[in-house]
């Protein structure tokens, strides 16, 4: 199996993990110093949300120039160190990769739009309007209004799915392929593991650019554009991941909603290594309806032969237990499930914290896309600014200095040393990191499977989303592997659970 899919990935917001320069925003240098933390965590790899140089008018995923790193985060130097170091210690490191358009400071940008004469001019999506005036189609941007601006100097519009600061990259031009895939040979040679590829389904396009039909003109087209053209954009970016050694991989972001239409994106196994399935992340906290969406994803993924990804939070949506009501019994149930289904979690940094969202005042948000909450500063000391070389670009989460890394460490009943056993009983078991799932039969309000490795290792989870406790009928004897609650671990389980609590079993007498 490639190293991708027994590993479990841990999403780093630079901005957000550590500052050690003093300007309150985190740093490559501050990933650097925490390495040794990710290890014994035991995590495998880091996707790095941006780093690139950029204007952040969405903090880095509108980049305008992908071949440094923004000053805010380091230099290139400062990057090798981190690669190397990370390497050192058998953590892969996987960029974020933004295909789908740049900074309008980018220089193919600014020439693009200088002249309509420019070589330049079809590497972006410029049109005239419309007969009678306005934009061209229908489309809306993703952070609101419409999806075209008007450029003064050239009397025309150009496409942006995003904000204006961030126009669409045209990927029917040969230049711009052969341009972005010299962006990742860039990274590649310098010895990335692979890339996180932002909303990569949005790069291929219907040439037409036709409008929208009306009952889906009123919302943006990230979550509905899907268009074949993407298919064969996505193999030739394959081959340029192939052609390296050392399993390089790539995990896609295509925001379809339901798992059965990832599965194209996937290809015959020669387009995206992995795609991000958000269907746990959209669901409620039912056990019924992980149950539904986990049968769901199998069905779909396992029969395609295509690799599931699983994942709760991330620096687009409010973190799961800020979801779950603050419960921090929910979010250890959720941990449980999240590292022992089969196929590849990624978590999202701090979520081992048991962080919740920060309260963000009026007039401290900066996101265009109101996010900010999850992507408060992660609390490393107990005394302010917690570990922090200054006050941070963004307020605190809450309890910050008791749920900082250091204080959960030195407590071993603490949400941070539940993911440390989880990640290690995921390591050491076949059935866990590598095995078939399927489904038990429980009672309503739990969740409960089997996972079975080729060599007969075997592990039952028995998940209780519930408020009152349970008792489940089982056979075999089982011993308590990791427990949510932290009760019984190395004890034979009787079957029973408490309210929200869950249990990783292994055979034993
Ligand atoms: O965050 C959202 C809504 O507020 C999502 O619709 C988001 O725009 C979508 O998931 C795509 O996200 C990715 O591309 C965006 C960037 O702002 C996000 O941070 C990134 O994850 C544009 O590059």
């Amino acid at each position: 199996m490639p190293w991708w899919k027994t590993a479990v990935l841990y999403q780093i917001y630079p901005r957000s993990f550590l500052d050690t320069d003093g300007d309150g925003i985190g740093d490559l240098e501050g990933v650097r110093s925490k390495l040794g933390y990710l290890r014994w965590l035991g995590v495998d790899g880091v996707w790095l949300s941006p780093i690139y140089r950029s204007p952040m008018a969405d903090f880095g995923y509108d980049v305008s120039d992908h071949r440094d790193v923004d000053p805010v985060f380091g230099d290139l130097e400062g990057f090798d160190r981190l690669l190397g170091d990370a390497h050192v210690r058998d953590i892969k490191i996987l960029l974020d990769w933004v295909p789908n358009h740049t900074s309008d400071r980018h220089p193919w940008f600014v020439d693009s739009r200088s002249t309509r004469d420019s070589p330049r001019r079809d590497w972006y999506f410029w049109r005239d309007g419309r007969a009678g005036g306005g934009p061209p189609n229908n489309w809306r941007a993703a952070f609101g209004g419409g999806a075209w601006t008007w450029d003064d100097a050239t009397g025309q519009w150009y496409l942006h799915l995003f904000l204006p600061e961030q126009p669409d990259l045209n990927w029917a031009n040969a230049g711009v392929v052969e341009a972005m895939h010299g962006v990742l040979r860039f990274w590649l040679d310098r010895g990335v593991d692979g890339f996180r590829a932002d909303v990569v389904h949005l790069i291929g396009k219907d040439a037409a650019l036709p409008d929208q039909p009306p009952e889906l003109a009123e919302i943006d087209l990230v979550g509905v554009h899907d268009h074949p053209s993407a298919h064969p954009l996505l193999r030739g970016i394959r081959a340029v991941l192939d052609s390296y050694a050392g399993d390089r991989v790539m995990v896609g972001e295509v925001n379809l909603g339901s798992p059965r239409l990832l599965v194209p994106y996937y290809g015959a196994g020669d387009e995206l290594h992995m795609v991000f399935n958000f269907s746990l992340l959209w669901a409620p906290w039912e056990a019924a309806r992980w149950a539904e969406r986990i049968v769901e994803s199998e069905a779909a993924l396992a029969a395609a032969g295509a690799w599931p990804v699983w994942v709760l939070s991330n620096h687009d949506t409010p973190r799961h237990r800020t979801r779950y009501g603050g419960s921090e019994a929910r979010a250890r149930v959720a941990a449980g499930v999240l590292l022992t289904l089969r196929g590849t979690p990624f978590l999202y940094a701090g979520e081992e914290l048991g962080l919740c969202d920060a309260e963000i005042p009026e007039e401290r948000r900066v996101d265009p896309g109101r996010r900010d909450g999850c992507r408060a500063p992660i609390p490393w000391h107990e005394d302010p600014p917690h570990g922090w070389a200054a006050e941070p670009w963004l307020p605190w989460p809450p309890d910050a200095g008791t749920r900082d890394a250091g204080s959960l460490a030195w407590d071993e009943a603490s949400m941070l040393h539940l993911y440390r056993r989880l990640l290690a009983a995921r390591r050491r078991s076949p059935a866990l990191h590598a095995g078939s799932w399927r489904l038990l039969d429980a009672p309503a309000g739990v969740l409960a499977y089997e996972r079975l490795g080729d060599d007969g290792d075997r592990r039952q989870v028995w998940a209780n989303f519930g408020d009152d406790p349970v008792s489940c009928r089982v056979t075999d004897a089982w011993v308590v592997e990791v427990s949510t609650t932290g009760r019984g671990e190395g004890l034979a389980w009787d079957g029973t659970l408490g309210t929200t609590d869950a249990v990783v079993v292994r055979p034993g007498g």
